[in-house]
């Protein structure tokens, strides 16, 4: 009985009976991206690693792609329209994110840098 109660109460405070004691719930950093005349804006995202990272990502003129191959990401973007997604930057490091796009050649200048501090 005693043990049910003190397996209810963690399970209130949300510990993670699985996991360590002093995880916390991850930071959340939303940017938005627009990508117009093969750049994006902002080209440079900060966080910290384990933070939940959600980009909104808007095409202004063509259709493109935004790529970071250490996160498996790619994701594609109509002209005009608008993706969201998220991942957990669970590697620290520098990468690169870019249009993986081969059918334009200007697409090879579309790049950026995001970089996951480690903790
Ligand atoms: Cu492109």
């Amino acid at each position: 009985m005693r043990g049910r109660l003190i397996l209810a109460a963690l399970l209130v405070s949300g510990f993670d009976v699985a996991g360590s004691a002093q995880e916390q719930p991850p930071n959340r950093r939303e940017f938005d991206i627009v990508a117009e005349q093969y750049r994006f804006t902002p080209n440079r995202l900060e966080v910290a690693q384990d933070d939940l990272v959600k980009i909104t990502l808007r095409s202004a003129d063509q259709p493109l792609s935004f790529a970071i191959d250490a996160y498996r990401i790619v994701k594609r973007v109509g002209a005009g329209r608008t993706v969201a997604f998220e991942f957990r930057a669970d590697r620290p490091g520098t990468f690169a994110f870019y249009c993986s796009m081969a059918s334009d050649d200007r697409c090879k200048d579309m790049r950026g840098t995001l970089v996951v501090t480690g903790r």
